[in-house]
């Protein structure tokens, strides 16, 4: 695995392997390359010299040119010696109502060979540490950033999903099989402080938290976390009304408000990403402020822990769009530079209105994070209500995907837009194949798969209405077999065959380093489909079949490549070479 090779980092440029490499590295620091002065002898390279061998010490000859930095081997540069070729695919595991009897920590742990085997290189885990409302919490009401289910706060030792020694080992088994893990992060705010303190506030007109509606008045808020039952133990940090810019409960007055906090750092709220509401830095609980100085670094050292005591590889950014995205890049510059290796990191900022505010995001943030495409979506929840009456010509109208591939990281559904959700928009059963035919089978974007679709979900809650409700999220057909489709096939040249407003498809031309790559995909929202396409002359003679199985015919490619490939009614059929 260490021997030596005599390649140049010029000569490494110019190769056939660095093109695969760049094909399917982290798709951030492709973005990254594309401004630097690498850039003209990477596109070059499409010429190279076909080598197919990968092997570590290449790659960090490739990581020193790009930034001009001396890189140390760690076991992140070797797991991507297995990973380069294949396109990467990531599941969130969980939902908003996880309620099988095995806890989740040990499951994934069980389940990550067959994960691998199916295509999956990263899992989205839930928040880990404890939250306020202890072993109940899905976690995003975070209390304790240090407590990964180690220690009797907020009622248990474990969180729902298990205990840090479970964590730990869960994700290590994710890594034995070559996955990455990625940690929820939840940034924006701490919940169930430990003692009451007086604050000095002001009140803020609710839709306009710009404005004041009060002088400055003491109230008691929960804003002193001491975490008594921690001691102190990996930090002594005691988080106090100075850490905070906001809170909505005043204890004495047993009132809610937004109350603008006014500590040492400023009177009014910080400014974030999102001027919905005229600032959008309060969302829930006691709002953390990162103009004190003290909690950045806190922070910052607790990324530090929390890389040394799990080994994680990546995270999952909760609510971006309410945090200082200053403090958003600090951080991440700060692990990246003291752990001299990149981590996969996607920031949700949602968003079903328009492409605007995430393109600012990505700005703001200089392609240091990906993005989840909510709008993308939100396009599949309209396309899936409309039946045949949507254009899916305009399926990619006003997304991420369509503006900076490179950064978007598609989905169908999420814990959020799941039924009973705050933001509930779940994408119909009939529809979810399709979509994911979508964000799986296509070149652009990075597809996080949806954990009920590949292992169900049954659970009650309320209604908006208050009333029992019943949901059964079945298990998708079909999406292990387009899961693996996207790992072992959907490779080399896409033609767009978006012509027509209920029956579109593409083709993936196939690749050299992926035995029998080369796919064609058809979908139809209306009736039953068929469409000339062309899968390219090397496929001349050569016979297809739909590997979902809806439809059992043969398709023959004729000795131009092209085909003319079908798809049953509000269907997709996914057309892959036969093997004899
Ligand atoms: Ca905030
Ligand atoms: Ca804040």
């Amino acid at each position: 695995m260490h021997q030596d090779i005599s390649l140049t980092v010029g000569n490494f440029l110019q190769s056939q392997l660095c093109k695969n490499i760049l094909a399917s590295f982290s798709k951030v620091i492709y973005y990254r390359l594309q401004r630097s002065s690498c850039s003209r002898a990477v596109k070059k390279s499409k010429n190279g010299s076909g080598m197919k061998t990968l092997n570590v010490k290449a790659l960090i000859y490739f990581r020193h040119a790009c930034y001009r930095k001396t890189i140390n081997l760690n076991p992140c540069y070797l797991n991507l010696k297995f990973r380069l070729m294949q396109n990467q695919t990531i599941i969130q595991y969980f939902h908003w109502y996880y309620n099988e009897e095995q806890n989740l920590w040990t499951k994934v742990a069980q389940e990550a060979a067959h994960l691998n085997e199916i295509g999956v290189t990263g899992v989205w885990l839930p928040p880990a540490y404890k939250a306020s409302t202890g072993g109940y919490s899905v976690g995003y009401d975070v209390y304790d950033l240090f407590d990964l289910g180690e220690f009797d706060q907020k009622g248990s030792v474990n969180t729902r999903y298990g205990t840090k020694q479970e964590y730990i080992d869960a994700i290590k088994a994710l890594q034995d099989q070559g996955i990455s893990a990625l940690a929820d992060i939840v940034f924006n705010h701490k919940a169930g402080g430990d003692e009451l303190e007086k604050v000095p506030v002001r009140t803020v007109n609710p839709d306009n938290r710009n404005e004041f509606t009060s002088d400055v008045f003491e109230i008691e808020a929960w804003t002193k976390f001491t975490f008594p039952n921690r001691a102190g133990k990996y930090s002594t940090f005691i988080w106090d009304h100075q850490c905070f810019s906001g809170v909505d409960w005043a204890e004495d007055l047993k009132e809610t408000a937004i109350y603008s906090i006014q500590n040492h750092v400023g009177e009014g709220f910080e400014e974030v990403p999102s001027t919905e509401l005229g600032n959008y830095d309060y969302l829930m609980f006691s709002d953390i402020d990162y103009r004190n100085r003290a909690v950045v670094e806190e922070l910052k050292y607790w990324g530090e822990w929390l890389v040394e005591a799990t080994n994680i590889d990546g995270f999952r950014l909760d609510a971006v769009k309410h945090i200082n995205p200053d403090f958003i890049k600090e951080w991440i510059d700060h692990l990246e530079e003291k752990y001299q290796r990149k981590f996969f990191i996607v920031a949700e900022d949602w968003n079903v209105e328009n492409t605007e505010s995430q393109e600012e995001y990505l700005r703001l943030m200089e392609g240091k994070t990906q993005i989840f495409d909510s709008l993308l979506h939100h396009n599949f929840f309209l396309a899936s209500k409309d039946g045949n009456g949507f254009d899916m010509r305009t399926i990619f109208d006003n997304t991420l995907i369509s503006i900076s591939p490179e950064l978007a990281v598609t989905f169908v559904d999420n814990h959020d837009s799941q039924p009973l959700q705050a933001l509930e928009s779940y994408v119909e059963f009939w529809f979810r194949p399709i979509a994911y035919s979508i964000i799986l089978l296509r070149e652009q974007g990075i597809p996080c798969l949806f954990f009920p679709d590949l292992y169900g979900g049954i659970y009650d809650d309320k209604n908006p209405e208050g009333e029992d409700t019943h949901v059964d999220l079945a298990i998708l057909p079909g999406l292990e077999i387009m899961s693996k489709v996207r790992a072992n096939l959907s490779y080399g040249e896409q033609r767009d065959y978006f012509d027509h407003s209920n029956c579109v498809g593409w083709t993936r031309g196939g690749d050299e380093e992926h035995e029998n790559s080369g796919i064609a995909v058809l979908l139809s929202t209306g009736d039953e489909g068929f469409k000339k396409m062309e899968v390219g002359q090397n496929f001349a003679g050569k016979t297809f079949i739909d590997a979902l199985g809806h439809r059992e015919q043969e398709v023959v490619i004729d000795e131009s490549g092209w085909a003319e490939f079908h798809c049953d009614a509000g269907s997709v059929s996914v057309w892959i070479l036969k093997n004899d």
